[in-house]
C-alpha cells in the first residue's frame, strides 16, 4: 500500500469496509472463532499444483481471517465450543473468486449495437448511429453518481452471487476529471454497499473523448494531471491504459505509467489485444502487475513478462463476443512460467459478461485451460494480478473469502454453462451472497 488514504465514506481504502481486521485486541470472551463451516471438501489451491483437496473438512475464521482449516476429524474441540456460528455444509469450498479486470461501472447498454452488427451494420454505421464506446461515455456523463451506482449494482451483485468476493473496477467511460472521479467513487461505494473487496483502476487512457479529437497528446497531459488529484482522494489503486492502434500509443502509455510510478501506483495494461505494439514488454518494463488480453503478444514480451513477474490476464469473454481467432501465446506463457489469470472484462461493448465462472468456462473451451488452471486463474493468479497477498487461496491468516458450491467436483465450476452453483459466498468472514 502507498499512502494511508480513505474512501468516499472515510473508510480505509483497502476496499474492505467491514473486514473486522482492525478489531485485533478486542477481547473475545466467547468461543475462539467467529464462524466454522463443516463437512464440505476444500479446494485450498494452497500449493503450486493441484486443487489442494481436503475431504470432509472444517474451516474456521476470526476477525475476518481464516484461523484454522483441516480435516474435520482433527478439529481441536467440539464444534459448538469453537464458534458461535457453526454451518453444516455439503459440496465444495473454494477461495472467493477474484475478477481482476472489469469495466462494470457504466450506464446504459449497447444491446441495440449488438443487434445492428448482427444485421450487417458496419462499425462506421454504428458510430454514425451514435453507437460504440462514445455512446457509453455519453451515458456515463449524463448519469449522476447515484444513478450510475443504481445501474451498476445489479452487475456487481450478479458477479458476487456467482462467487466473486473481489472485483477490480476500472474508470474509462468518463474521460474528464469529474466523470472519471464519479466512476471511481461509484466503484468504492459498490464495495462498501456489497461488503466485497473492490480494487479501483484509473483508465482515463481508454479512448479519446470527442472534445480532444486530433489532440491525443494533450489529452494524455490532462489525464496525467488528474491522476494525483484522484489518488489524493483515495480513489486509485492502480493505473491502466488501452495501448492499441485505436487507443493510445506506447509513447503515450509510457507517459501515463510514469505518472503512476511518480505516485508509487502499480500499473496494468490492455496489451496486444488487436495488434502487437509490444504491450506485454511495456507493462513488464514498469514491473506491471498484469498485461491483459495479450492475444497478439510476442515471444519477446512473454520473456519480459516472465522476468518481471507480470501476470497474463486472459479475457475470453471479449475473444468470444468479437469472434476472434488469434489465440494468446498460451504455450509460451506456460513454458516461460508466466502466470495466467482469467477475468470477465465485464463491459458494455465487447464483453457483457456477468459471471466469472462463465469466463472460466470460456477459457477452457477457447484457450484450452484445464478446469484446475481456470480456477487458479480466477483465484491465485488473479490475486497476483491485483497485488493482493492475502487472498486467492485458503490458508491460515488469509482473508476469510470463500464460496460454498453445490457441486461434486471442482471441474463442475467450468463445466456448467449458467445455472446457480454458489450456495453461500463469504468475504472477510461475512456472508455477502
Ligand atoms: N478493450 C475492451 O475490450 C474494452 N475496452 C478495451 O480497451 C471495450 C470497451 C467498450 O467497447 O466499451
Ligand atoms: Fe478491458
Amino acid at each position: 500500500m502507498t499512502s494511508p488514504s480513505h474512501s468516499t465514506d472515510g473508510l480505509p481504502h483497502d476496499g474492505l469496509p467491514h473486514d473486522g481486521l482492525s478489531h485485533d485486541g478486542r477481547p473475545h470472551d466467547g468461543p475462539p472463532y467467529d464462524g466454522l463451516i463443516l463437512g464440505a471438501s476444500l479446494a485450498t489451491l494452497d500449493a503450486a499444483a493441484g486443487y489442494g483437496e481436503i475431504a470432509d473438512a472444517a474451516l474456521a475464521w476470526r476477525d475476518g481471517r481464516i484461523a484454522w482449516l483441516g480435516p474435520r476429524a482433527q478439529l481441536p474441540a467440539a464444534p459448538e465450543a469453537l464458534a458461535a456460528q457453526v454451518i453444516q455444509a455439503e459440496g465444495w469450498i473454494t477461495p472467493g473468486l477474484i475478477d481482476c479486470h472489469t469495466h462494470l461501472v457504466f450506464a446504459g447498454d449497447r444491446a441495440r449495437e449488438f443487434e445492428l452488427r448482427l444485421n450487417g451494420a458496419s462499425y462506421e454505421e454504428i458510430a454514425r448511429a451514435g453507437g460504440g464506446i462514445v455512446s457509453s461515455v455519453r451515458a456515463v456523463r449524463d448519469a449522476d453518481e447515484d444513478e450510475l451506482l443504481r445501474q451498476s449494482l445489479p452487475r456487481a451483485r450478479a458477479l458476487i452471487g456467482d462467487g466473486a468476493t473481489t472485483l477490480e473496477i476500472k474508470s474509462g467511460y468518463g474521460l474528464d476529471f469529474d466523470n472519471e472521479r464519479k466512476m471511481l467513487r461509484v466503484a468504492r461505494r459498490l464495495g462498501e454497499r456489497l461488503g466485497v473487496r473492490v480494487r479501483t483502476t484509473y483508465l482515463a487512457a481508454h479512448a479519446l473523448p470527442p472534445e480532444y479529437q486530433g489532440r491525443a497528446d494533450e489529452y494524455i497531459d490532462a489525464a496525467c494531471e488528474w491522476l494525483p488529484r484522484l489518488h489524493a482522494e483515495g480513489l486509485v489503486d492502480a493505473v491502466d491504459a488501452f495501448c492499441e492502434g485505436i487507443g493510445f500509443s506506447p509513447a503515450q502509455t509510457t507517459r501515463m505509467f510514469e505518472a503512476a510510478r511518480a505516485l508509487g501506483l502499480p500499473v496494468k495494461l490492455h496489451a496486444d489485444q488487436l495488434s502487437d505494439l509490444g504491450g506485454g514488454a511495456l507493462a513488464a518494463a514498469f514491473d506491471g502487475l498484469s498485461a491483459d488480453h495479450v492475444e497478439h503478444t510476442s515471444l519477446d514480451s512473454v520473456r519480459a513478462m516472465a522476468a518481471h513477474g507480470t501476470v497474463a490476464v486472459l479475457l475470453p469473454g471479449a475473444f468470444h463476443v468479437l469472434r476472434e481467432t488469434r489465440l494468446p501465446p498460451l504455450d509460451a506463457f506456460r513454458e516461460h512460467g508466466v502466470a495466467m489469470a482469467v477475468a470477465t472484462d465485464c463491459n458494455p461493448g465487447t464483453s457483457p459478461l456477468l459471471s466469472l465462472r462463465q469466463a472460466m468456462q470460456l477459457s477452457c473451451t477457447h484457450f484450452k485451460l484445464t478446469p484446475e488452471q481456470a480456477l487458479r486463474g480466477a483465484t491465485v493468479h488473479a490475486a497476483r494480478a491485483l497485488g493482493l497477498a492475502d487472498a486467492g487461496a485458503l490458508r491460515v491468516g488469509a482473508s476469510a473469502d470463500f464460496v460454498l458450491w453445490d457441486i461434486r467436483h471442482p471441474a463442475e465450476l467450468c463445466y456448467w454453462l449458467g445455472g446457480r452453483l454458489a450456495q453461500r459466498v463469504f468475504c472477510a468472514g461475512r456472508q455477502v451472497a
